[in-house]
């Protein structure tokens, strides 16, 4: 239960799903929107359980959300909703218990609130209960960028495959927020040209590539939709409810949601000549649209492959935390680039061994069941 700003009083559903702890305590986000459901829930916890097992992170997995919307609420009412929401969860987690982070709707500054809360009632500073933390109490340098960074680490170690790079690519990136916007910095660094993003009103087409600095003013500062970003960049067009996957590209990073790539999409990715795609959110791609790319010749990241740098990110916070230190950005960006290109020769070497060379799903699949199912084996049935 929670109040808005005129006093009424609203009533959310809010869960938590620990779904598997053989090889460290739960870990995975908590999620606000309105879509949340257990199914929802479950689904994304389920695949945290293989994700966190190719990271080769002591982390369980787990996920959480409400069906709360922030949409059109005030910082007060989402603050209040979050002291609520950790009023009721705060005995479920601890360090070596359940550590939640942000998702959809989740970032620093609600992770501050649920922290404010958890510390409050527990009257315990347990940094490694949550992660996503603020720099200046207990957060990690690194993670905020760490999802989309990871994801674009993960499409290089692909491409290097092949003999290709990223450098003078067209890429199209799907999403506007925390996975996104990171996603496109570092393709932008590694000298990829991103002409379109989305958000959930629509997407913004800008030939001369994403500016930045405009896209985090508009969707971090102000909270605004695309539209204006489009007017503050003459050249750029948005298109209300359009569809990003018309655009075409050499490289495509969903960084939204789930379902957002259907086999339609698929097909029109290939026949726009896309070389690669990697999820960054999680379960973008439908299995149909999966199944189309893999034909279409395009190399294709799997979210638990692809997007796990952001989890792995918050292992490193927790193992800062725990010894009450904090890396250098450059040592702790390091340690990812390390640890995407360790999942990565995972990913491909079991895809190889189970006679499917190149197939990143099969190959993280395999890779992160083996992992849980032996440490659930070594640690006997009850
Ligand atoms: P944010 O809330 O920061 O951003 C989500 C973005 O996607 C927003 O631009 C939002 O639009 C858009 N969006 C959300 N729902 C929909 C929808 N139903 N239809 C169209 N657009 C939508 O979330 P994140 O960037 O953190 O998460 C994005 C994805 O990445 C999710 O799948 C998440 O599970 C996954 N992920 C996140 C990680 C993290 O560390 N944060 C780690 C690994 C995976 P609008 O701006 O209009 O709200
Ligand atoms: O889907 C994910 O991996 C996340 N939302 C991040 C989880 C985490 O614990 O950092």
């Amino acid at each position: 239960p929670w109040q808005d700003d005129h006093g009424d009083v609203h009533i959310n559903r809010g869960y938590r799903v620990e779904f598997n702890s053989a090889l460290g305590p739960y870990k995975g986000g908590l999620r606000f929107h309105p879509s949340v459901s257990l199914g929802t829930v479950k689904f994304l916890g389920f695949e945290q359980i293989f994700k966190n097992a190719l990271t080769g992170m002591p982390i369980g997995g787990g996920k959480g959300g409400a069906d709360f919307d922030p949409k059109g609420r005030s910082e007060d009412e989402i603050m209040r909703f979050c002291q609520s929401f950790m009023t009721e969860l705060y005995r479920h987690l601890g360090e070596y218990t359940d550590v939640p982070a942000g998702d959809i709707g989740v970032g620093t500054r609600e992770i501050g609130w649920m922290f404010g809360q958890y510390k409050r009632i527990t009257n315990r500073y347990e940094s490694g209960t949550l992660t996503g933390k603020g720099l200046a109490w207990g957060g990690a340098l690194v993670r905020p960028e760490a999802t989309g960074y990871g994801a674009v680490f993960f499409l290089q170690e692909m491409m290097k495959v092949q003999g290709r790079s990223v450098d003078g690519r067209t890429c199209v990136v799907s999403g506007a927020g925390n996975v996104a916007i990171n996603a496109i910095a570092k393709l932008e660094q590694l000298g990829g040209t991103v002409v379109a993003c989305s958000d959930s009103q629509g997407y913004v087409y800008d030939p001369d590539g994403i500016h930045l600095p405009t896209l985090r003013e508009v969707k971090e500062v102000e909270r605004k939709t695309l539209e204006a970003y489009a007017e503050r960049r003459p050249n750029s067009q948005h298109h209300v409810r359009g569809n990003i996957w018309e655009v075409p590209c050499e490289i495509a990073l969903p960084c939204a949601t789930q379902n957002e790539l259907n086999a339609s999409d698929a097909a029109r990715l290939v026949a726009n000549g896309c070389l690669a795609v990697a999820e960054g959110a999680n379960m973008p791609t439908t299995p149909d649209g999966i199944e189309i790319l893999r034909q279409g010749g395009v190399l294709f990241g799997p979210g638990k492959a692809a997007n796990a740098g952001g989890v792995a990110t918050s292992a490193l916070e927790m193992q800062q935390n725990a010894a009450r230190d904090s890396w250098s950005f450059s040592k702790t960006e390091a340690k990812l680039a390390e640890i995407m290109s360790s999942i990565h020769e995972q990913c491909a070497a079991t895809a190889e061994a189970y006679g499917r060379p190149g197939d990143y799903v099969l190959g993280a699949n395999i890779a992160g069941f083996v992992k849980v199912a032996e440490a659930m084996c070594a640690l006997g049935l009850i």
